[in-house]
């Protein structure tokens, strides 16, 4: 079964030489489920020439600290060894893809290189720059989401409610399960000696004032394991224990989704055979499929997706009205930082992210809108919470973060709500009517033993 043709994009306009196929391997970190991993070997096949994989190591990936590299490592360490078990070499290159990429298509004579689609700024720069000088077939292959979002829609959409229809349109057309890797028959011409793992993160140095976490198991078998548990213990009462943050309601799948170790198309096609026509099942898929790749098409479309000047015009209008407003309180960066702030709620829901690596949904819209109210400008605390949220989330530098925060700071993907003081008319949350959704003292006393 062929990729269909509608994922992918071309990066420019040369054709395909006779040399390998590469995979350069980027936000999709797995094996199984791969869409840009299963083209490249489609090229490969009807070229007859052995195909490799590609990661390129970027130091301070966004400010990316240890906790993220440690996840994402051994993720990939899992990765090389299912693709030699294909017969798939992994190479592993040290610096800008604009550099290492490029002298290892020319030193192999590489006939052809699929990547995978990411909308980030940094991708696409680093892109743009191989495009102009790569000399053989570039193509993108959006294996992150299920619709591939430039079908899904051709603009920035308003929200959930004007996207949902047009995936739920396309959703039996792309919905599907996947073709087997095939053990690639054409080996790589000589042999590639296994990567050094250690020796990569001494030589990446990252800042490790933010410890690796505990409790969550990087690798597609962990993330698959998640998966699994997350089907028989948690699926069937989500709807209802998604936002309590004393219920273990949600699935705990986005660092997985995030680094690419676990496909959410497989996530769907799992839940669909459990749950299709349950409220829980609904309520998942909704966020699954319809807010994730909500994300991605606000950061394809929005160039300004992480500033003040993404956020619609009726919400920096009202934002705008509202800057000499007198703040209720005030705090710096590093005062958020370490969870100083007046709020024992906002504090302990800092102190679950720092800790945890992964603060709970529910209380990561409060956390953001309080940020607002207590910083002396809304640009002030969207770089706040962009800083905090990549620094300390495992999920972080992710479409769904710079969407989320700019959702509770800037009003995207919402509507205008009552005008109140500092945050105008910016939809508005408060610490009572936390209380009323869930324990808040429960939450706080629970935090309290991490
Ligand atoms: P579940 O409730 O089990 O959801 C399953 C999956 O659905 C998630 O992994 C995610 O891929 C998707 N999803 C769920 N809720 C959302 C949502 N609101 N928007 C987009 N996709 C969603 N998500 C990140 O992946 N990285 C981030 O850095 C991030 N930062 C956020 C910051 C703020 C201020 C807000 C309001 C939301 C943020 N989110 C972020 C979205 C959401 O909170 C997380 O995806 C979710 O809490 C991850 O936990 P889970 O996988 O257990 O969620
Ligand atoms: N992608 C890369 O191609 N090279 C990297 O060195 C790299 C580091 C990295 C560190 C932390 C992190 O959260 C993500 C990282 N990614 C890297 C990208 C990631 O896989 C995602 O593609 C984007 O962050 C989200 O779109």
């Amino acid at each position: 079964m062929k990729v269909d043709p509608r994922r992918v994009r071309s990066l420019s306009s040369r054709g395909p030489g006779s040399g390998p196929v590469l995979y350069w391997m980027s936000r999709d970190q797995r094996v199984a489920g791969n869409w840009a991993l299963l083209r490249a070997q489609e090229r490969a096949l009807e070229r007859q020439t052995p195909l490799a994989v590609v990661f390129t190591l970027a130091p301070e990936f966004m400010g990316a600290p240890h906790r993220a590299y440690d996840f994402m490592l051994k993720g990939l360490a899992q990765v090389e060894g299912r693709l030699r078990a294909a017969g798939i070499s992994f190479h592993l290159l040290f610096g800008p893809p604009d550099k290492t990429l490029l002298d290892f298509a020319a030193r192999h004579k590489a006939g052809a290189v699929v990547t995978d689609f990411d909308p980030l700024r940094l991708k696409r720069s680093w892109k743009k720059k191989i495009a102009l000088q790569l000399p053989v077939l570039f193509e993108e292959v959006d294996a992150h989401n299920i619709v591939p979002a430039w079908v899904a829609s051709p603009k920035q959409e308003y929200g959930a409610y004007t996207l949902r229809p047009k995936l739920h349109k396309l959703l039996p057309d792309f919905l599907t399960d996947f073709p087997a890797l095939v053990r690639h028959p054409f080996p790589w011409t000589k042999t590639v000696e296994a990567v050094n793992w250690d020796v990569v993160m001494d030589r990446l140095q990252p800042d490790k004032s933010v410890a690796p976490v505990r409790g969550m198991d990087p690798g597609e078998s962990a993330g698959a394991k998640t998966l699994g548990l997350f089907i028989k213990n948690r699926l069937s009462s989500y709807a209802d224990t998604r936002n309590d943050p004393l219920e273990e309601g949600q699935s705990d799948l986005s660092p997985y989704l995030h680094f690419g170790q676990v496909s959410a198309q497989k996530v769907a096609l799992s839940v669909r055979r459990h749950a299709w026509d349950t409220p829980s099942g609904q309520t998942f898929l909704e966020e699954l499929i319809v807010r994730r790749e909500l994300s991605d098409n606000y950061c394809l479309y929005n160039p300004g997706y992480d500033s003040f000047d993404g956020f619609p015009a009726w919400a920096q209008k009202s934002l705008n009205a509202h800057r000499q407003d007198k703040r209720p309180f005030l705090y710096q960066r590093a005062e958020f930082e370490k969870a100083a702030t007046h709020d024992p709620l906002w504090n302990a829901a800092q102190t679950e992210m720092v800790k945890r690596g992964k603060m709970h949904g529910y209380l990561r819209m409060y956390w953001a809108k309080k940020i607002l109210e207590w910083s002396p400008t809304p640009e002030e605390a969207q770089s706040t919470a962009i800083y905090l949220n990549d620094r300390y989330e495992l999920d972080g530098r992710d479409p769904n973060g710079y969407a989320g925060i700019a959702w509770s700071l800037g009003g995207v993907h919402d509507r205008p709500w009552f005008n109140r003081p500092v945050i105008g008319s910016i939809r508005w949350m408060t610490a009572n009517g936390c209380k009323s959704k869930f324990d808040t003292d429960g939450y706080i006393r629970r935090v309290k033993t991490l």
